[in-house]
């Protein structure tokens, strides 16, 4: 039993404990070691609050509540991790709306990306994600969706689906949907019906309180959307508020309702007798919410959310995934990737590990910034961070627990132009993350693009956005009395736009994308940097990609070997990142050079090492800028 006596040590020591306080020191730009210090680790919460004011009520009671919580120890996990097919899988995430237009309404549409599978399989990529392509008005592009078993108009008809689908399973590539079922959009025929009668079955399959307040009109606690303002939407016909942790059409539905529950895996076991290999399940850890108290003011100065300790991991969670699982992806086996925000390495754990029959694997996004810093305010990225993350992950997660490998996503701007390298290292640098991904135990997730070396966009206007999260901020500042010229700086680095251009093809006019006008403006420079010119040219990104994806499907090694980092604790090699993978039989060397600087080599090569894939063209005693070199050791190339 935790209480206010209990100590930091001891918080640290268990599971939650472990993942909150490390979010909370990274997120303030501590290294999560400062716990450690028998100093700090001795003092107890009520000591802390006393001596700091941290933490707060709210955190320290949601706090208690999840180190209460009754939790299953894990088994012992295996000496080596069991194989499944989709360990084995290179996924390549698509965002169709920006993949590729083929009727000129400039928008992409499902034909497009059957279209494309030639240059999918030629990349080498063996499943495809799709962000939702499922009817929806659109107001968080496609992630609040009206009618599960529809496709948007935009995209095409349920038979471009089925053609799409039994065309990418004839050329050997699974397709996974998206799977949004922490909300719909208040345009879904279960909300309209809840919003018509109060009576209906489905009123209680959203989240309705009573608002404060004399009157009523003041929201039922102080929760604020991730999309900004409040969690609450006042519905003055019910004159009661119904939850939205996303945008004000994004509706959360009510897991506690078994019935929504079971119509969930209806809708979800229809697509899986389609054929679909499985979901990427969009905010998944949200959807058991803890109470509805106050959040705390502390995580929302920390965080700029209010109220995330009372639902990222709630006390149903747990319950709710093995049930979804049981009644829908195990009786097909499926593949299920969990988006959890701020869930760390031992949550994660929890919700993913073999024995646990939850989840098969999730998104951690510790590594997208750098320790204190976040997508709105641009900075260079350290490489040198994303290093000290992997060496953590891949040392200490285990074997009955596997990764997600990623770098890009739709909702985040792109890495490489994170790390903003001199232009002349550009592709270098794109192509050394390439390298990481392909050969660090996980499932690799490739973003459209990424195998182009695409960069982020530049934005000169609010009128070019498109995303809702950037818009709501940026009207929010307007608002709040900032000058529109400084509230558009605050968004325009960070906006979920710059992942969403459209995917440069050729040199043509809209490089390609479309014959009409793009929904989105494009990146910059896709008259040289686009699919056609790079796959002409051997020394591309993207064939770096292909040689990686190449490599990786011929050697299990590469998979589910070992990860055995060397010269990690000699300082004179800190800007360098070294690795071997070793299954049996098999043996890898990976060597990486963090900076823009030459180095030496730790060790000399031997004639046993053979150069596999490299991002320069001819080798070289010291290590050039941003050099990746992958060698096998004993055997031929
Ligand atoms: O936690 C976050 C920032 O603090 C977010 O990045 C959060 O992970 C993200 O907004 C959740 O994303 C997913 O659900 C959203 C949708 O807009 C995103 O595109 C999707 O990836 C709501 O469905
Ligand atoms: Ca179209």
């Amino acid at each position: 039993m935790f209480t206010k006596q209990s100590t930091l040590k001891e918080i640290y020591n268990s599971p939650v404990g472990h993942d909150v306080i490390t979010t909370l020191l990274t997120q303030t730009g501590f290294p999560a070691c400062a716990v450690l210090n028998p100093l700090v680790g001795r003092l107890s919460l009520a000591r802390l609050q006393k001596l700091t004011g941290m933490p707060d009520a709210a955190l320290t009671n949601a706090l208690l509540k999840m180190l209460n919580a009754p939790d299953t120890p894990l088994p012992p996990a295996p000496d080596t991790p069991t194989p499944k097919w989709w360990k084995e899988a290179v996924v390549y995430q698509i965002y169709p709306r920006s993949f590729y237009d083929t009727n000129g309404d400039g928008i992409g549409d499902l034909a497009g990306i059957q279209k494309k599978l030639p240059y999918l399989k030629k990349l080498g990529v063996t499943m495809l994600w799709l962000s939702p392509i499922y009817d929806s008005p659109n107001d968080d592009c496609g992630y609040d969706i009206r009618d599960y078993q529809k496709i948007l108009a935009d995209f095409g008809t349920m038979e471009d689906f089925d053609a799409l689908l039994a065309a990418a399973h004839k050329n050997g590539i699974k397709l996974i949907m998206d799977l949004v079922i922490n909300h719909t959009s208040d345009e879904h025929a279960w909300f309209k019906k809840a919003l018509k009668d109060a009576n209906d079955p489905c009123h209680d399959y959203y989240i309705w309180r009573d608002g404060k307040g004399e009157d009523g009109m003041q929201p039922p606690n102080n929760w604020t959307s991730f999309f900004s303002g409040s969690a609450w939407r006042y519905f003055p016909k019910q004159k009661q508020f119904a939850l939205h942790l996303f945008s004000e059409k994004q509706m959360d539905l009510n897991w506690e309702n078994p019935n929504l529950r079971a119509e969930l895996y209806k809708m979800v076991n229809w697509w899986l007798d389609k054929g679909v290999d499985g979901f990427r399940l969009d905010v998944i850890s949200l959807i058991s919410k803890e109470s509805y108290a106050d959040g705390s003011p502390q995580i929302s100065a920390i965080s700029s959310i209010t109220g995330m300790e009372r639902y990222f991991y709630g006390p149903r969670l747990h319950e709710y995934l093995r049930e979804l699982r049981a009644e829908t992806f195990a009786k097909h086996d499926a593949f299920t990737v969990g988006e959890t925000p701020v869930v760390g390495m031992e949550l994660a754990r929890r919700l993913t590990a073999e024995s646990r029959a939850e989840l098969d694997t999730v998104f951690n996004f510790d590594h997208l910034d750098c320790p204190g810093k976040n997508r709105y305010k641009p900075y260079p990225y350290d490489l040198h961070y994303l290093k000290r993350y992997f060496l953590n992950w891949q040392q200490n997660y285990g074997n009955d627990v596997w990764m997600s490998l990623f770098f890009d996503n739709h909702d985040n701007p792109r890495m490489v132009g994170k790390i903003g390298a001199d232009p002349q290292y550009h592709d270098r640098v794109a192509k050394l993350l390439c390298t990481l991904q392909m050969t660090l135990r996980g499932t690799p997730f490739v973003y459209q693009g990424d195998e182009l070396g695409l960069g982020n966009a530049q934005f000169n206007s609010a009128e070019e956005l498109r995303d809702v999260e950037a818009i709501n901020r940026y009207n929010e500042l307007l608002e709040q009395g900032t000058a529109p010229e400084a509230a558009f700086d605050a968004v325009k680095h960070g906006t979920r736009d710059h992942a969403r251009t459209p995917m440069p093809w050729t040199r043509a006019k809209n490089a390609g994308f479309t014959t009409g006008e793009p929904w989105v403006k494009l990146t910059d420079g896709w008259e040289t940097r686009n699919a056609a010119a790079q796959t002409r040219e051997e020394d591309s990104v993207f064939h770096h990609y292909k040689r990686m994806i190449a490599l990786r499907r011929q050697n299990k090694a590469l998979v589910y070997g070992d990860f055995r980092p060397v010269f990690t604790r000699d300082s004179r090699y800190e800007d360098l990142f070294c690795y071997f993978r070793v299954a049996q039989g098999q043996r890898f060397y990976v060597e990486i050079n963090l900076t823009n600087t030459a180095q030496a080599r730790p060790a000399p090569l031997t004639p046993r090492q053979v150069l596999c894939v490299s991002n320069y063209a001819e080798p070289a005693s010291l290590l050039r800028p941003y050099e990746a070199n992958v060698y096998r050791i004993g055997g031929a190339k």
